[in-house]
């Protein structure tokens, strides 16, 4: 799905900005037809933002069930003729659209865009209402899964099978654009490199008649280095430069459509980072060299913005990682805003992308988050209804962010059950479906403390081998001698089952931030440096661990818990970014890094 853009034939409007909000716990909204006037006792609301944290109450940050947000926008008087259409990067976790009294979209999962054509529900020039409706409600059928539960008092509060807090609403901006009608609809591009020439296969989908689709290719000077004509083809640069972790070059392939008499008809351009992506037995490779990860497992979190995309948060968060000498990180635990995606495009980062399939592990959720202990897979919990739902969300993913160069690796699912014969069969046609919308790419998931080689069932559908592990933490907490042996001897029986990539996903400790002891104990900053300098020394040992990515970037919020002090503290840094002491322990590592 082609991201709203301004080119000579298109135009947008972003309608963030303050918006008007009203909490309906009850479901009176749908039933009552609140799209159809203004809101009542509305709130104003800021658009991208999270709900739960703006208000100072209780009421807004566990609300569970619908919440209402309305805008008026006027539609732009020069778009008599063009398409229009109505865009939402994200709603969290379900929404259903109107524009005026009609229902125009309805979309489930959180964390991918959906857009409707308006063009005929509007006059340019007239203000319309907007009207949406944003439930954050989880169930068994929903990605992430989740059930509602009641409680003493009549109340109803959402459980969630993961460790971040519910937070929902709508978190990325919305637009209004335009595109001719006949308009370039998507763009697939695969790149290749042969000698020193690069090569970027392509294929265009249209809508409308068309004569011609012209294709160029330039470099970031604005220089032609390719053309070619048509739906699909091929374009081959000669003296590449490649995208690579580092150095974020792009091309820049604008795509035309030609009508009558050489007619302008559509023209959008998309940046295009010229790189391969391969793994050889235990090697990952881009560009035919041997990677190794160094960063971190993040999240989208801040405070009082929640899971709102922020500029300010983005940039400063890439400028931290940059001082500690990472050069990626995974998109834990759902697909983040593609802000975030094309600045790491032109900044050569290196990204894991997740699917927000997070929680599909009974052992976790029973044992952790204090749900009812129930089977992972079965006729009334995670069921073919939420294996359709998760597919989905493997789509739209893939749909969204195929054409990013620096996206190497699909992660379908975070530390899911795995070793029951029910685990197989429910990730046997996601895998498989991952590999069809993407041959191009290595595919996995982060595999779960406790499902070692010998219990694992579903590893061998994957391509690398990603490991969450919390040796001295979860197990041996306090014992990093004894920790220090499990994680070797655990890392040997994978090389010794697979010969694929081992990536550690997840390592860290919770750390207080200001507590320090002279002996290094849970919770302590000392402990935390001393915990991932074990990791280090036993990562060391093994050319098969191809990477190393500390949890958490940050500190971040989660659902309250007698394991959780004001949320999850295994950030390297507090949740307003001030270094924690292992910052300084990784610096060392990852800037003067030898590997
Ligand atoms: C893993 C999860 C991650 C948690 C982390 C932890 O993948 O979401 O936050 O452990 O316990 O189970 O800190």
């Amino acid at each position: 799905m082609l991201r709203p853009r301004e080119t000579a034939t298109r135009e947008r409007k972003s309608l963030d900005g303050l918006w008007r909000f009203a909490l309906d716990p009850e479901g009176r909204g749908r039933l009552e037809g609140w799209w159809k006037q203004r809101l009542a006792n509305a709130r104003e609301i800021p658009v991208p933002a999270s709900f739960n944290d703006i208000f100072a109450t209780a009421e807004a940050h566990d609300h569970v069930g619908d919440v209402w947000y309305q805008t008026q926008a006027r539609i732009p008087k020069g778009w008599r003729g063009e398409r229009i259409v109505l865009r939402f990067d994200a709603a969290t976790h379900s929404a259903v659209v109107w524009v005026g009294e009609t229902q125009v979209a309805e979309h489930e999962g959180g964390y991918t865009p959906f857009e409707a054509e308006i063009t005929d529900v509007v006059r340019p020039g007239d203000e319309v209402q907007v009207t949406v409706v944003v439930s954050n409600v989880l169930t068994w059928h929903t990605i992430p899964p989740g059930v509602v539960v009641e409680t003493a008092d009549g109340d109803r509060r959402q459980q969630v099978f993961h460790d971040f807090f519910n937070y929902a609403g709508l978190h990325r901006s919305v637009w209004l654009h335009t595109t001719p009608a006949s308009y370039v609809a998507d763009i697939t591009v695969v790149t290749d490199i042969d000698g020193s020439t690069g090569v970027a296969r392509y294929e265009i989908e249209t809508v409308g008649g068309a004569a011609e689709v012209m294709v160029v290719l330039r470099d970031a000077e604005g220089g032609e280095v390719a053309h070619a004509t048509g739906t699909t083809g091929e374009l081959r640069v000669d003296n590449v430069r490649p995208w690579q972790p580092g150095e974020g070059y792009l091309y820049d392939l604008a795509v035309d459509l030609r009508g009558e008499g050489n007619f302008l008809l559509d023209t959008y351009s998309l940046p295009v980072g010229i790189r391969t992506v391969r793994i050889d037995g235990p090697r990952f490779l881009i560009n035919e060299e041997p990677f190794y990860f160094r960063g971190f497992g993040k999240h989208e979190d801040a405070a009082v913005r929640g899971k709102a995309h922020d500029n300010p948060f983005m940039v400063h968060d890439f400028a931290l990682m940059d001082w500690l000498g990472a050069n990626s990180f995974r998109s834990s635990h759902y697909p983040y805003a593609e802000e975030v995606l094309e600045y790491a495009d032109r900044h050569g980062i290196v990204v894991i992308d997740e699917a927000p399939a997070v929680g599909i592990n009974s052992g976790l959720a029973a044992g952790v988050f204090g749900a009812q202990p129930h089977a992972t897979f079965s006729a009334g919990t995670i069921n073919e209804v939420t294996g359709e739902a998760h597919r989905q969300a493997i789509s739209e993913l893939i749909r969204r962010d195929k054409n990013h160069p620096s996206v190497v690796l699909w992660s379908i699912a975070n530390e899911p059950e795995s070793v029951t014969p029910e685990a197989r069969a429910y990730f046997e046609p996601l895998a498989a479906e991952a590999r069809r919308l993407d041959p191009t790419r290595p595919i996995g998931f982060a595999n779960v403390m406790g499902s070692t080689p010998d219990r694992d069932l579903i590893t061998d559908l994957f391509d690398v081998v990603m490991l969450n592990r919390y040796y001295g933490w979860y197990t041996s907490s306090g014992d990093l001698a004894t920790a220090e042996l499990a994680l070797e001897e655990e890392i040997a029986a994978w090389i010794a089952a697979y010969d694929k990539p081992i990536l550690f996903t997840e390592y860290g400790a919770d750390t207080y931030p200001g507590l320090h002891d002279v002996v290094a104990a849970p919770w302590t900053e000392e402990y935390q440096a001393e915990l991932l300098a074990m990791y280090h020394r036993v990562f060391d040992r093994f050319a098969a661990v191809v990477g190393e990515q500390v949890w958490n970037f940050a500190d971040f919020a989660t659902a309250p818990g007698v394991i959780r002090v004001d949320g999850n503290k295994k950030g390297i840094f507090t949740r307003e970014r001030r270094p924690k002491a292992a910052a300084q322990l990784l610096r060392r590592r990852w800037r003067g890094t030898a590997r």
